[in-house]
């Protein structure tokens, strides 16, 4: 069932169990029989990552022998989850550690839970990340991820009196699976100031001068691919302060305080991820940190170029840099620094690298989610910088001068420079200026890029810049790793598990949904998965949850575009509908668990009124004995990628009910639909081609449309709107402190009933609740509903990250795999 050579692996139980041991009693300097089950995932992964480094040392030597073009992917987030089972599988030696673990009495799944999440990102963006990782490194590309160490990962949420509480996430206590290369140290500027000279050719060089250096010290991660020896590498900046003299005269001077104090500032920049999704906050300290992390990637980038010796014309031949989202947008400005300041490439012959070496992946159409960064600051922290941007400006309105002359409105619309008080710098217009393509994550997405907030752009370029790459998901952990029997199941019926490397395959699985005995096992998968998320809510919430329930599942960041607040009026709704029927009445309706999960960005108000507003539905309706297993409320503490691993193969139903137009892809629908749930779904992002793929029989589809949310939003705001009578009960119900105090929710209905309903919560309620209704009778008909669950599982192949890595491969990086062996 193997594509080609796996890793080298242990020959069998008793090898992992004899490396197991060595560790256990060597490393970790433990006796066996004081190993507790935090020693024993400390000893198995350990064992495990011996194998991987050794595959790992020989694909960079593979790599750099055969001395092609490398992919570079900048992230500021990579949001890993955990790596012990992943490393189990892809090496393809869970079974051994299994039996091996069995014997010294250890079950693996605890082993694996001890296991702290890596959890370098806020949501969507840094999980599509981790899965690209996964994928490049299957696929054979000689790929390297680029990213920030954070000392502090994503917040640990809790729950106290319903309010979210943020605790910090110090996650690197004991971290096996990451290398310091003290070697691999860069020394990074920061302010000073820029210097013009003239050399004795009177050309002019500028010089960046003074200021202070942060050095950045590289930790790396190796990224095992699956059914291959290839394993990449993520590299994971962290900075320190510079041991120079300058430390040294203080400690000398008897300043020591100020020497740790300064010490203190420059491990500042790697502390901490920030927690805003969506949401551009303008922060000093996280622009050190972009650009902290930019300068350091391409100086290590620029180094391994220069090592061959090519001209600078080939750079774009060898390098292809990938910019998630514009968080790492200076790596433009920062490279034709280089060029032209450091190498003495004349400025158009720089700029043409630079534009051929990146691409620039846009992930929102949210415009507080646009970045800008101020010009003074700008001017503050990076002043060489600054004069390059506006020349890269200067240049490009040129060029837009010839192309339109006279249109100055045109001018100043796509100008970098956003002629506001303090004067803004357009990081999106940036990144557009300098990179050869530009993309956007969903169908709906792209397009709607080209013709709202970039439409200029397309303007000027011409439509080729612009393209579409859908997003998918790894299904070696969001199938295989979350759902192994379900994995299983699907083996057994194709003949091995190459659907895992071929997606695509999986519609040889669609002919099966007319076998009861296989519709049986699927669903018994389904029961037994269910089964294990009841068990978790009973012992983490102390509620019981029936698994014969209907599984209603809305977990993601907590946002009002992504429309929570509708998901919980309508649970409201069905709670007062419910209390309002006939104990005969009652004996008809579907039993129902709506489950939440999901973090408020801390300083994102309304976000966090809502999740209060679900902990108070969930206190009241979950001891409601009137209501008993009716209705169930559940709300998930901490939502990371391990939970979602136990969630997503435990739905019926999930929600993904953003206002249309808002969402740029999401991802977890499709992990949910891989694993057998249907979905409630606006058209909304990849929505759209989940439906294409799967037909629209197969999914759940309510609410405006994209086209149409300008002209309600103006509708609102201008001629007001009569509140659907049902959404009014439930802000009757809430307005009378049903629960919990009602001026605690008062903003929330405010935000709908008084100030314009930006997100089309009442617009779209009615068609959201009568479609909930139409689930609830679909449910009922089980055969139907598990029939449409293996055809939709078996129509998902075009969603793996396999094929979205293959489309930036052939589409925007122009590079090959690598033949291993
Ligand atoms: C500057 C603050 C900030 C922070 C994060 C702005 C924007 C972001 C991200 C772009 C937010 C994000 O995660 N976007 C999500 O990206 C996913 C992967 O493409 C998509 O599936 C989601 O629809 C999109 O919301």
């Amino acid at each position: 069932t193997w594509r080609k050579y796996s890793a080298n692996g242990f020959e069998d139980k008793g090898g992992f169990e004899r490396e197991f041991i060595r560790h256990v009693e060597t490393t970790l300097a433990r006796s066996l029989y004081n190993c507790d089950e935090l020693a024993a995932y400390a000893g198995t992964a350990l064992a495990f990552r011996d194998k991987m480094i050794i595959e790992w040392n020989k694909t960079q030597q593979r790599q750099t022998f055969a001395d092609q073009k490398r992919v570079y992917y900048l992230s500021l987030e990579f949001l890993m989850g955990r790596a012990l089972d992943n490393a189990m599988l892809n090496i393809d030696k869970k079974d051994a550690a299994r039996d091996g673990l069995g014997e010294l009495g250890f079950r693996i799944e605890d082993v694996i839970s001890q296991e702290h999440d890596a959890a370098l990102g806020n949501g969507g963006l840094g999980r599509l990340a981790a899965c690209l990782l996964d994928s490049m490194a299957t696929l054979d590309y000689p790929a390297w991820g680029y990213g920030l160490r954070y000392r502090y990962g994503i917040f640990k949420q809790e729950i106290i009196d319903g309010y979210q509480v943020e605790i910090p996430d110090y996650w690197l206590d004991f971290n096996p699976w990451e290398f310091p290369r003290h070697d691999v140290t860069v020394g990074i500027q920061f302010y000073g100031h820029s210097e013009k000279h003239e050399d004795e050719n009177g050309k002019v060089k500028h010089v960046w001068s003074g200021g202070e250096i942060v050095q950045a010290v590289a930790y790396d991660v190796p990224i095992p691919g699956y059914g291959t020896k290839t394993t990449n590498n993520l590299r994971l900046w962290s900075s320190k302060a510079s041991s120079g003299e300058f430390d040294f005269q203080k400690f000398n001077a008897g300043d020591y305080e100020s020497a740790v104090s300064d010490q203190q500032r420059a491990e500042t920049i790697s502390a901490v991820l920030y927690p805003n999704d969506n949401l551009d906050r303008g922060k000093e300290l996280r622009l050190k940190q972009q650009y902290f992390w930019c300068a350091a990637s391409l100086w290590d980038i620029v180094r391994r170029f220069k090592k061959s010796k090519r001209a600078w014309s080939e750079f774009p031949d060898q390098v292809a840099i990938q910019l998630n989202d514009t968080h790492p947008t200076l790596a433009i400005v920062e490279l034709q620094r280089i060029l032209v300041d450091q190498e003495d490439l004349e400025w158009d012959e720089a700029w043409q690298i630079v534009v051929n070496t990146f691409g620039y992946t846009n992930h929102t159409v949210l415009p507080e989610a646009l970045e800008k960064w101020s010009v003074p600051l700008l001017q503050h922290l990076l002043p060489r910088h600054l004069e390059i941007i506006y020349d890269i400006n200067l240049f490009f309105l040129q060029h837009v001068e010839e192309k339109f002359p006279g249109d100055w409105e045109l001018l100043s619309r796509v100008s970098v420079i956003e002629e506001s008080q303090p004067k803004m710098v357009r990081m999106a217009y940036l990144a557009i200026i300098g990179s050869h393509k530009v993309n956007g994550v969903a169908e709906l997405h792209s397009d709607l890029i080209k013709t709202t907030i970039f439409k200029d752009f397309v303007k000027i370029y011409g439509s080729d810049k612009f393209t579409n790459v859908t997003n998918g998901i790894t299904p070696r952990r969001w199938l295989h790793q979350a759902n192994p029997r379900l994995s299983s199941l699907i083996a057994s019926k194709l003949g091995g598990y190459n659907f895992l490397i071929d997606l695509t395959l999986l519609d040889g699985i669609e002919s099966y949904a007319n076998d009861p005995d296989f519709r049986r096992e699927w669903t018994e998968i389904k029961t037994a998965n269910k089964e294990r998320l009841a068990k978790y809510i009973k012992e983490t919430t102390g509620y019981s949850v029936s698994p014969t329930s209907l599984f209603d599942i809305q977990v993601k960041r907590i946002h009002e575009y992504k429309r929570q607040q509708l998901n919980i009026f309508g649970v409201i709704h069905r709670y007062l509908k419910i209390k309002s029927m006939t104990p005969q009445e009652r004996k008809k309706v579907v039993p129902r668990v709506s489950i939440f999960g999901g973090k408020a960005a801390p300083g994102y108000w309304m976000a966090k009124t809502i999740i209060h507003l679900i902990n108070g539905v969930a206190a009241v309706v979950n001891k409601d004995a009137e209501i008993g297993d009716l209705l169930k409320v559940i709300f998930i503490e901490d939502y990371n990628v391990s939970k979602a691993e136990i969630l997503v193969p435990a739905s019926d139903i999930s929600e993904h009910i953003s206002t249309a137009g808002t969402e740029a892809s999401g991802t977890s629908n499709m992990k949910f639909v891989l694993n057998g749930g249907l979905i409630i779904g606006t058209c909304d992002g990849a929505n759209i081609e989940i439906t294409r793929e799967i037909s629209e029989s197969n999914i759940f589809l309510f609410g405006n449309l994209a086209e149409d949310v300008d002209s309600l939003r103006h509708k609102h705001l201008y001629s007001g709107f009569t509140l659907d009578e049902h959404l009014h009960k439930v802000f009757e119900a809430i307005r009378a402190s049903a629960f919990g105090p009602a001026s605690a929710f008062e903003p929330l209905v405010a935000s709908i009933t008084d100030h314009g309903d930006y997100y089309l919560v009442s617009d779209d309620f009615s068609s959201y609740i009568q479609t909930q209704e139409a689930i609830d009778e679909e449910f009922t008909k089980q055969d139907e509903w598990v029939v449409k669950s293996i055809t939709s599982v078996a129509r998902m192949g075009f969603f793996s990250t396999d094929r979205v890595v293959g489309e930036y491969a052939d589409e925007i990086w122009n590079v090959e795999s690598l033949d291993v062996e």
